[in-house]
């Protein structure tokens, strides 16, 4: 008899990756089921694996007695009480390092979507509106100074990108890395004074909670872009509307939302906004590298071999 795996969502998960999987384990769809809790009742007491993309409350996890491993799609880990897990021994994996490039490809995407109009420059294209008068500039790159909020993987990703633009780093994290050279600073408000271009990258959760507030938005300033690739909580949603509408902030890229798939309508209208149905890692080699590594972990864990990204 195959183990039975416990897999909460496939909204990411790419389905090369679940059919690997079912090659190997009896998973079983709770996205699928009619009665949820009639499935978990059922299989819960033979679950010692739950595939999940980023959730899994403390709740949820206590209704499984046998659990020893959360294997989560994804990089962040958010929505994983890793409290509750920690606290009976359940490991969990997320997927690092396979999505840097495709995260800080979009964040460039979004950078010069914003500082170049390109989205209002397309529809001025096809609306006609070339063939009465050129568009009006934009602002340059070279030269400016950019912000990371959390220089980890992709942050570092990010770097590598704008220094080829000419854009000068500056970051702030938790603690200054030795093995860079960039601008640190122990103060997200401090940086947010000196920068252009503010990019969040940090991770979500209590402790970045709408940590980019009025108060940092309006130190961006009027002629200043935030970039938000990491999760919508860290952004204060309607400081963020009330400072783009009152010219504040000066424009905003956006792939991440407070609650998705729901974005706040007054968005909608601000051609100083670019917006993005959270992509940053939906590129097929990525899902399929991302789905690999939930797989190889499951693996890990059935044969006794360490795990490959617990974590910490
Ligand atoms: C995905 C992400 O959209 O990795 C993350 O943390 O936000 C994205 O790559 C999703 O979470 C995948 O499960």
């Amino acid at each position: 008899m195959p183990e039975q795996i416990l897999m909460t969502s496939q909204a990411f998960f790419h389905s090369e990756c679940l059919a690997e999987l079912e090659t190997r384990y009896e998973v079983q769809r709770l996205w699928e089921a009619s009665d949820q809790e009639a499935l978990i009742s059922e299989v819960a007491p033979q679950i010692r694996v739950v595939v999940t993309e980023g959730w899994a409350p403390a709740d949820f996890q206590a209704k499984f007695p046998n659990l020893e491993l959360i294997a989560s799609h994804g990089v962040g880990y958010d929505g994983v009480d890793l409290g509750a897990a920690q606290a009976r021994k359940i490991a969990v994996t997320n997927t690092p390092g396979v999505l840097d490039d495709a995260v800080a490809d979009l964040t460039i995407g979004l950078l010069i979507a914003v500082t170049r109009g390109m989205v209002v420059g397309d529809q001025y294209v096809r609306n006609g509106e070339w063939l009465k008068a050129n568009f009006p500039l934009m602002s340059h790159l070279r030269g400016r100074q950019a912000g990371i909020l959390g220089l980890g993987r992709i942050g570092l990703a990010i770097a590598q990108r704008l220094q080829a633009f000419g854009i000068e780093i500056n970051y702030h994290n938790r603690r200054e890395r030795s093995d860079v050279d960039y601008r640190y600073f122990s103060s997200l408000s401090m940086m947010a004074q000196d920068v252009d271009f503010l990019i969040l990258s940090c991770v979500g959760g209590e402790e970045t909670k709408k940590i980019v507030n009025r108060a940092i938005m309006e130190k961006i300033g009027p002629n200043g872009v935030l970039i938000n690739i990491s999760r919508g909580s860290v952004v204060d949603e309607g400081d963020l509307v009330a400072c783009l509408e009152e010219g504040k902030l000066g424009g905003a890229g956006l792939d991440v939302f407070t609650t998705e798939p729901h974005v706040p309508e007054a968005l909608f209208k601000m051609p100083q906004v670019v917006l993005q149905p959270h992509i940053g890692s939906a590129t097929l080699q990525t899902r399929i590298a991302m789905g690999q590594l939930v797989v190889d972990n499951v693996d890990a864990y059935y044969a006794k071999k360490p795990l490959l990204t617990p974590v910490a």
